[in-house]
């Protein structure tokens, strides 16, 4: 029998796919939507696709810009995202059921067609579905506001639907935005989102703390194999780069060059 083709990517379930999906990760306001802004501008070949907030915040309503300032957001649905900083215990497994669903729709979205014309088109991604669980929702469950059952019931499932979408989904790397608890807490306290004025600096530094162990250390158990390889840009944004054009000109020759790598 002939001996199949060897596999010439890294990650399999990319071959079939021009454009390369990249998520940006890092702990809340550490300037990933900021960050995002730049990269829309900077490139043709460049889309970005932000985090479904705007859903979490209004759940009943369809059409939020995508952009949409979060204060004006809360009128008609339920506030999932004020519901579980006010009562996780009660809200978490809901808020990470839709969060998951919101994330899932938007990494299956289809390049547009600009990009599908472009040489090197790159989508970027505002977070992914592994930060939901492997920072967020086990967060949640080692603070006690995910029961055993839910957490065992959470990752079953998100484990299957992953597997099912997995060629759609899969990411080929990462792009961590990587910045101390406290200058988070300061750009949190300054972007002044209501819902979010109640979070404690311990819990920033819990979701510092995983994000180190995934992105920084390496060292989390993955229960998807090809996370474990999948290349890592680390940008350290505890420094202003929004009002720094030097820093921001930095910051994108380090992300094209680390394009090149991929
Ligand atoms: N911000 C800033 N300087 C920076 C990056 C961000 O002042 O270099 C501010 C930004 O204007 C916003 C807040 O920090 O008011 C949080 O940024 P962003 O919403 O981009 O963070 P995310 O939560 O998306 O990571
Ligand atoms: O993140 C947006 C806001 O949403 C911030 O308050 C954190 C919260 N968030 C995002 N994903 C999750 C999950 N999966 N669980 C719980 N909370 C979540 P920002 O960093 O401001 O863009
Ligand atoms: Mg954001």
């Amino acid at each position: 029998m002939a001996t199949p083709p060897k596999r010439l990517c890294r990650v399999p379930v990319s071959c079939s796919r021009k454009h390369k999906k990249i998520s940006i990760e890092g702990n809340i306001a550490a300037g990933k939507s900021t960050f995002v802004r730049l990269l829309q501008k900077a490139s043709e070949e460049w889309e970005v696709i932000p985090e479904p907030i705007g859903k979490w915040c209004n759940v009943q309503n369809e059409s939020d810009d995508i952009y949409q300032d979060l204060s004006s957001s809360q009128k008609s649905g339920g506030n999932l995202l004020q519901m579980l900083y006010d009562k996780p215990s009660r809200w978490s497994y809901t808020f990470q059921s839709y969060a998951c669903l919101s994330r899932v729709r938007s990494q299956l979205q289809s390049p547009s067609g600009k990009l599908q014309e472009a040489e090197h088109p790159v989508q970027f991604y505002e977070r992914s579905v592994y930060s939901d669980r492997y920072v967020f929702a086990s967060n949640l469950f080692e603070c006690g506001n995910l029961t055993e059952t839910e957490w065992s019931v959470y990752q079953d499932w998100h484990t299957w639907l992953l597997n099912q979408f997995e060629s759609d989904i899969a990411l080929d790397a990462i792009i961590y935005l990587r910045a101390q608890p406290q200058r988070c807490m300061q750009r949190l306290l300054h972007r002044g989102r209501e819902e979010e004025q109640g979070i404690p600096l311990e819990y920033l530094e819990q979701l510092h703390f995983k994000h180190e162990s995934w992105l920084f250390n390496r060292n989390l158990r993955l229960d998807f194999d090809y996370l474990n390889d999948l290349p890592i840009l680390i940008l350290d944004v505890d420094d202003d780069f929004k009002n720094d054009r030097i820093k921001q000109e930095e910051i994108i020759d380090k992300v094209k060059e680390f394009l090149t790598t991929l």
